[in-house]
């Protein structure tokens, strides 16, 4: 890896508790965002994500790697447009989600959630850069995101094997992509709909080929702490959500490998997603990874494949929703277009 986007949490705010954000969040934490949403998270939480987040920027300089930081954005403020109106956006934490690099194209995606409407702003400086160094700059057309971009008879019933996102108008998230030369692997989740993937496709034309994964997950939302890639034709997998379509894998000579469970502890909290955050990793290179510090079962499985790990502690970020992954978007690497289905 030459070059990485590393997100930030300065600014960050508890997005609202609209239906979108509540189908994609456990229970337990609906009256921490209920209670919260709209006002900045705790500042001593915050202040310590950010100083890790710090860490993680000298270890990839110090391995060699560019880091680009987005803009200082205050999120707390109120987003409105003719279509809808919530108390603040979230945060420019997980450039995962927003950036997509394909080649020498960036994309911006079109993401599901109200409170992230405006994130883009962060990443403006940083893709007008890009675009004045030869990057092809895209943004997919941008969801309205009126009432009838969600499911209001999802939660109807316990769960139903819906999602809250519909098909009005196009919408995903990056982090539900990955990447293996040509061919890009995508879930249909609740961010990310069959009308964005088929944009993306008709986008990305016969260069590309997109496979649509599927998984056993009752909130889906970003492949990335579910079926991680490791390199060319190794695959970590979550033993909980075991992929619909792994003999596509398996054919094609793929090794899939199940994690470890996660060590960690309920302290910090975990606001945003589950402790699968272990596998959310960041590759390096083929044979070097940035895994949690506390992750030793997670460590072992690496350096059992011929892996190197190197150690970070990301206990306070986590927090927010992300691990390596989520918190990166790596913008160049080295090696030329490779077939490998
Ligand atoms: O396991 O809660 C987290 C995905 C973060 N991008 C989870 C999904």
């Amino acid at each position: 890896m030459q070059e990485v986007i590393v997100g930030r949490v300065e600014g960050a705010t508890v997005p609202k508790l609209t239906i979108e954000v509540q189908a994609c969040i456990e229970k337990e934490l609906w009256p921490f965002y209920r209670q919260f949403g709209g006002k900045p998270y705790q500042p001593d939480i915050l202040q310590k994500a950010a100083a890790e987040i710090e860490e993680l920027c000298r270890i990839l300089e110090g391995e060699g790697v560019t880091v680009c930081r987005p803009d200082v954005v205050d999120f707390s403020k109120d987003y409105k447009t003719p279509d809808f109106e919530v108390p603040s956006g979230m945060y420019a934490a997980m450039p995962r989600d927003i950036l997509m690099v394909v080649g020498n194209e960036i994309i911006e995606t079109p993401m599901a959630w109200r409170s992230r409407f405006f994130e883009y702003t962060a990443y403006r400086s940083l893709l007008k850069e890009y675009f004045k160094r030869g990057a092809k700059w895209t943004t997919p057309p941008k969801p309205q995101m009126g009432e009838q971009l969600y499911d209001n008879s999802f939660f109807k019933e316990e769960y139903n094997g819906k999602y809250i996102t519909t098909e009005f108008e196009p919408c995903f998230d990056a982090a539900d992509f990955m990447r293996a030369g040509k061919d890009l692997f995508v879930q249909r989740s609740h961010v990310t709909n069959m009308f964005g993937i088929q944009w993306m496709k008709r986008h990305l034309g016969d260069k590309y080929n997109i496979h649509v994964l599927s998984f056993d997950d009752k909130r889906p939302m970003h492949i990335d702490a579910t079926f991680t890639m490791i390199g060319p034709g190794l695959i970590i997998a979550n033993p909980d959500k075991p992929c619909h379509q792994l003999s596509m894998f398996e054919k094609a000579g793929w090794k899939i490998v199940e994690v470890p469970r996660s060590v960690v502890s309920d302290q910090p909290p975990w606001w945003m997603s589950s402790k699968w955050l272990s596998m959310n990793v960041l590759m390096l290179d083929p044979k070097r990874v940035l895994v949690s510090s506390i992750e030793i079962p997670t460590q072992k499985m690496f350096e059992k494949l011929g892996i190197e790990c190197i150690k970070v502690d990301m206990s306070y970020a986590n927090a927010l929703g992300g691990g390596f992954h989520c918190y990166t978007t790596d913008v160049r690497r080295r090696g030329t277009l490779e077939s490998y289905f």
